[in-house]
């Protein structure tokens, strides 16, 4: 069956409650306060069984006061029942919820004028017209207004029916989400422990499901789900839904939090967003300005900087904003939110969330950022996609930062990601999505850094790949950095060689002189075989000058770059063919020993060599696996 949810709206002492009641006999006031004063001070809910759909209502509060609280239960609604008493007509309250549910988004509605019983044809014409007036333009403009009386019953059994149709007209939710439900509602029940509840904006959530509770991103699981009150194995888009949660307190969870599959929604603190000013707002909305923001359940406190010229937005105008808030929430790309001045309380305008994840910007960039804004402000998700590619510039993206940024799920996202490849302007770096110009930079900047150390450092093999990882990708993912240089690589303009990277064409070219140095060096420790010098000995006797140290060093290097040298402890160096020879003698030794074992003592006569090279050489075999260590003797392998 068909869910849908429909939330009041209007002024207040209007009847919303009292419609609610006539409608499903439930009252909605729920608060032993609310009883005593008659007036509705927060959210409640009811419900009603129409057949062929099943309508979730979200009862508000008309108190100018409880104006936050009226935005908790609007968001995440089908539809509105703006209500409007016929002795009244049009009020303040009217007016605000109107907006705020023209600023939200709320795509259907109805308008019931109740209190049908207090006035006679004249006066309800009257209203009607005030009404009309109202609406006209707006997405309530057609809809049906009905009158009732929920005194008398007049015109319920009418109402029911106009529900019906404005719900066979609510579009079903899109299945593209990632699950959602900000908490209105948290609470211990005696025998189950937590439990929330709230819209279920998006998604699915089932017994036993895994979940985050956001922005804390702390995991629970679901113990029992109603809808309703009555327990379902699932919960479904567009339906009120209670949980049962295991792995936290009641009071741990506060209205406003969000829960979400793990790992896939993010709290932000910087999200720029587009911003439409109410036109009564008082004055225009500036940059350092304090407000409070309304998204999801939670309200938060924010500062605005706005991306205009001027720095101002006007009331009726529509502009860029950034929005800073002074705690972490939950926002991906299209979320709704409303923004009321500080003190006193009062709606200023609404807007839509752009980018959740968005950086301070320097004022030379605004106009590219608005360019950007206003891409992302449009519905075309691959060119959406891009954007935010674009924007995180050098990173590159995941398909988890992704899904942060827009909830979409896995698949619209792989499909999506397809239709952002095939543009050409974003390419896929192991994974992550970057854009071609921002990998091509770094492509082009790695032959630069890598052609500018062959220069400066003629002698070395190569620019050390760590060096380059971190002086020039400490902003990029992994996957970025290891397919930059994989590409180079394929294109044939660069070499990888274990740690480090080099031009192709780069060789070493030596002068005589240094080739002789080269050679001599080479000598000294062949000749000393596995009675190596130190590197001052071995710079002796191959003639470097003791002001020549540093060149002399460079030219052992290239012994080990090309295999000739092997560093076997500390400043202990080997000539190959020595160290080769001794491998041979090892296991032509345990050849002849039934257990293959050899120790120190053997070892030592065996090469002809004192402990100070002993015990250095036998743990190079331990490393190289020739042999393996077992008490004070070896195994040769
Ligand atoms: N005569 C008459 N009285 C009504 C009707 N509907 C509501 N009332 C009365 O109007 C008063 C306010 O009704 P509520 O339903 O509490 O109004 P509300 O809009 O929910 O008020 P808040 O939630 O505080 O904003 C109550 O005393 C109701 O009995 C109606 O159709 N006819
Ligand atoms: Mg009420």
């Amino acid at each position: 069956m068909k869910s849908i949810i429909v939330g009041t709206a209007g002024h207040i002492d209007h009847g919303k409650t009292a419609l609610i009641r006539a409608l499903t006999g439930i009252d909605a006031d729920r608060l032993p306060e609310e009883k005593r004063r008659g007036i509705t001070i927060d959210i409640g809910f009811a419900d009603l069984d129409l057949g062929d759909v099943r309508v979730g209502f979200v009862d508000v509060p008309g108190h100018e006061r409880f104006v936050k609280n009226m935005l908790a239960g609007a968001h995440g609604i089908d539809a509105v029942a703006l209500v409007i008493a016929a002795d009244e007509s049009v009020m303040p309250q009217t007016r605000e919820h109107f907006d705020i549910c023209r600023l939200l988004g709320v795509p259907k509605g109805l308008i019931v004028i109740t209190k049908r019983d207090l006035v006679g044809e004249d006066l309800l014409e009257v209203v009607q017209a005030e009404t009309q007036e109202l609406v006209k333009g707006s997405f309530l403009e057609a809809a049906p207004i009905i009158a009732v009386s929920s005194r008398t019953g007049e015109g319920i059994e009418g109402l029911k029916q106009t529900l019906r149709e404005v719900a066979s007209r609510v579009p079903a939710r899109p299945a593209e989400f990632v699950t959602r439900l900000p908490i209105d509602r948290s609470f211990t029940m005696r025998g189950f422990g937590a439990v929330v509840t709230g819209t279920l904006i998006a998604g699915e959530i089932g017994d036993g499901d895994e979940l985050e509770l956001l922005p804390q991103t702390r995991r629970v699981r679901v113990r029992g789900v109603q809808v309703h009150g009555t327990t379902v194995v699932r919960a479904v888009a567009a339906q009120r839904t209670a949980i049962n949660l295991a792995g936290v307190d009641a009071a741990d969870i506060e209205r406003g939090m969000t829960l979400a599959p793990p790992g896939t929604l993010r709290p932000t603190q910087t999200i720029d967003t587009s911003v439409q000013l109410l036109a009564d707002a008082p004055r225009a909305m500036r940059s350092r300005q304090r407000v409070r923001v309304h998204i999801g359940a939670t309200e938060v406190l924010a500062r605005v900087r706005v991306m205009e010229d001027a720095e101002q937005i006007k009331p009726k105008a529509e502009g860029f904003a950034q929005l800073r808030f002074e705690a972490p929430v939950v926002a991906v790309l299209r979320d709704r939110f409303i923004i009321r001045s500080y003190s006193p309380s009062r709606t200023l305008g609404g807007g839509q969330v752009l980018d959740p994840f968005a950086p301070r910007h320097r004022g030379k960039d605004l106009p590219a950022i608005r360019d950007r804004l206003q891409v992302l402000s449009q519905k075309d998700r691959a060119n959406q996609l891009i954007a935010f590619v674009a924007a995180a510039d050098q990173h590159g993206l995941s398909r988890a930062e992704l899904a942060a940024r827009t909830g979409w799920r896995d698949q619209i996202i792989d499909t999506v990601s397809e239709e952002a490849l095939a543009s050409r302007l974003v390419v896929d770096a192991a994974g992550i999505l970057i854009t071609r110009e921002a990998l091509d930079k770094l492509k082009l900047m790695v032959i630069e850094e890598v052609a500018a150390h062959h220069r400066s450092d003629p002698l070395s093999r190569g620019l050390s790949k760590e060096i380059l990882r971190e002086r020039h990708f400490a902003n990029s993912q992994s996957e970025v950095f290891r397919t930059v240089l994989a590409q180079l690589e394929s294109e044939d303009k660069l070499l990888q060689e274990r740690e480090i990277v080099r031009l192709r064409e780069h060789t070493r070219d030596l002068s005589d002189a240094d080739a002789q140095l080269r050679d001599r060096l080479e000598s000294v420790y062949r000749d000393a075989a596995l009675e190596p010098p130190t590197i001052g000995e071995a710079f002796s006797h191959a003639g470097v000058a003791a002001s020549a140290q540093h060149h002399g060093r460079k030219i052992l290097q290239l012994l080990f770059d090309s295999g000739a040298l092997v560093r076997v402890h500390a400043e202990m160096f080997f000539h190959r063919s020595a160290l080769d020879d001794l491998t041979r003698r090892v296991r032509e030794h345990a050849s002849r020993n039934s257990d293959r074992a050899i120790d120190v003592a053997a070892f030592k006569e065996l090469a002809g060599i004192s402990r100070k090279y002993a015990i250095p050489l036998l743990e190079y075999l331990d490393r190289e696996r020739v042999t393996r260590r077992e008490g004070d003797r070896r195994i040769v392998l």
